[in-house]
């Protein structure tokens, strides 16, 4: 079951409605034409927060090359959207004025945007945004945008706002989800709680090597921090999950180079006695005369790792990494950016009709209310109408209800419940936990013997109503699953 196909016919059809309704409004018209476009297309992510939470960072860490910022002579403050390419290619979009071209070139981080480009400018702020084509993998399914830092909340919405309407799902990043911080997301728009509710973020604990003082367990205690966050009302109403991530080792992780691996096993060489008090600080970590790394080496290794980063690394090579590979994959694991990805995969990119469904519901509503017209009306109320029968979203609302442990269910019924919902994968056989050549008597089976038991806990007097509805969802994908076998 590819999940969320019906929810997008239904959309798309809106959305043509949408045009007809609005044909003789030009601007209505392109808006509503780039949602149809952007329905099919690949999953757009936004990575936002505030000034130096480690945005750009992140963004090279996701894609696996050191691409971001885009620097350009105008200073910074523009958009910047990563998409892959046949080649590397600029194009800057102004405030005011065509789109145009710019030659690239690599800097000591990120890329820069060549020529002069003053004929353009008219001030600091003139390039609204850049779209990069880069040749990735990464970027083949999702499009990446690199943002310039939040203003605080009391400077307005305005730019958070624009970036929500711009993509499809969103990495929030925070250094210490400080309520601050949180409250730089702009208030959610729209009407209809499906639409409304933030199916599209998932909040991230920023730099977390940097947590605790940097303390050697910083990347533990991070996690500690987001585990407990996730659960607790102020973030459980603005996002799905939260998650803590070292952006800097996760980069580090995707692009370590086999002199890096030698150089930190050659400090992984003397025991963790002699080493550890070298690694106390930076000052001590620059000036000690016992490690065995000239100047140069120990710089790039800090500028590449980190403190925290350097030490994990040898501790890592020490219990047993012994190659490039295996220490560039424990270092995913523990940066925090594996888990990111699988987040990424489960929540938004498996779902990704979905989300963009949503996308297109809310920009349809923004559109009857911002230009009403005789019927208005009546796409309002479709859209009501199609979210309160989208399965689709009770789906992904029961999935992060289940990720963040408010579901309420028993741990094995919990487990079986995310399956059947399509948090291990959307398809009928996934859902079902039977291999992908199952035959179709099999799935079926297995299908109804789901419904069954869970029409049962849907419908038992002693449980909670919150169980009780749970089940219900549950149940609702089971006969989904049904309904399309037979
Ligand atoms: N220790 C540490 N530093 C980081 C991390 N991510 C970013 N930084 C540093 O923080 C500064 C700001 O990072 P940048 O990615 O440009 O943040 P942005 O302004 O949010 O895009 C830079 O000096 C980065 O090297 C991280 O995960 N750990
Ligand atoms: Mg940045």
């Amino acid at each position: 079951m590819t999940s969320g196909d019906r929810l997008a016919d239904r959309v798309h059809d809106l959305l043509v409605e949408a045009v007809r309704i609005y044909h003789d409004n030009g601007p209505a018209q392109e808006w509503l034409h780039q949602h149809l476009v952007r329905l099919d297309g690949p999953l757009r992510l936004a990575v936002t927060g505030p000034p130096g939470t480690g945005k750009s960072t992140l963004v090279n860490a996701l894609v696996g090359e050191s691409v971001a910022p885009v620097a350009s002579e105008q200073a910074a403050g523009h958009l910047t959207w990563y998409v892959d390419g046949p080649q590397p290619r600029a194009q800057v979009s102004p405030w005011y004025g065509d789109p145009y071209e710019l030659p690239l070139h690599r800097a000591d981080r990120g890329l820069r945007l060549a020529g002069p480009s003053a004929m353009y400018a008219s001030g600091a702020e003139a390039i609204h945004q850049v779209l990069l084509e880069w040749p990735s993998r990464s970027l083949r399914h999702t499009h990446l945008l690199d943002t310039p830092g939040l203003p605080p909340a009391d400077a307005g919405w305005e730019t958070a706002a624009g970036i929500w309407q711009d993509a499809d799902a969103v990495l929030f990043l925070s250094r210490t989800l400080s309520a601050a911080d949180l409250r730089r997301m702009p208030p959610v728009r729209g009407g209809w709680a499906a639409t409304a509710l933030p199916l599209h973020v998932v909040v991230v604990l920023s730099r977390a090597d940097e947590t605790a003082g940097g303390r050697v367990d910083a990347l533990l205690a991070a996690k500690q921090i987001a585990r407990r966050r996730r659960r607790e009302p102020d973030l459980t109403l603005i996002c799905q999950d939260v998650v803590a991530v070292s952006g800097l080792i996760g980069y580090a992780a995707r692009a370590l180079r086999q002199d890096e691996y030698d150089a930190l096993a050659a400090l992984a060489v003397q025991s963790r006695t002699d080493l550890e008090p070298h690694l106390l600080s930076v000052d001590r970590f620059r000036s000690a005369d016992a490690v065995p790394l000239d100047p140069a080496w120990r710089e790039r290794l800090l500028d590449r790792f980190g403190l925290t980063g350097v030490r994990l690394a040898t501790t890592l090579v020490r219990s047993g990494a012994q190659d490039p590979r295996a220490l560039a994959e424990a270092l995913l694991r523990h940066s925090g950016l594996a888990e990111l990805q699988s987040v990424v995969a489960d929540l938004f990119s498996a779902r990704r009709s979905v989300l963009k469904a949503r996308v297109a519901l809310s920009a349809i509503e923004q559109l009857a209310h911002r230009e009403p017209r005789p019927q208005s009306g009546y796409l309002l109320t479709e859209v009501e109408q199609v979210v309160s029968e989208a399965h689709e979203f009770a789906e992904l609302r029961l999935l992060a209800a289940l990720r963040t442990r408010r579901a309420g269910l028993p741990a094995e019924m919990a487990v079986e419940a995310r399956r059947l919902a399509g948090g291990s994968g959307a398809s009928m056989s996934e859902r079902l936990g039977l291999p992908a050549e199952a035959p179709p008597e099999e799935l079926w089976a297995r299908a109804a013997a789901a419904a069954e038991r869970w029409r049962r806990e849907s419908q038992e007097p002693g449980r909670p109503t919150r169980e009780r509805r749970t089940a219900q969802v549950v149940l609702r994908s089971c006969e989904a699953i049904l309904q399309q076998l037979g």
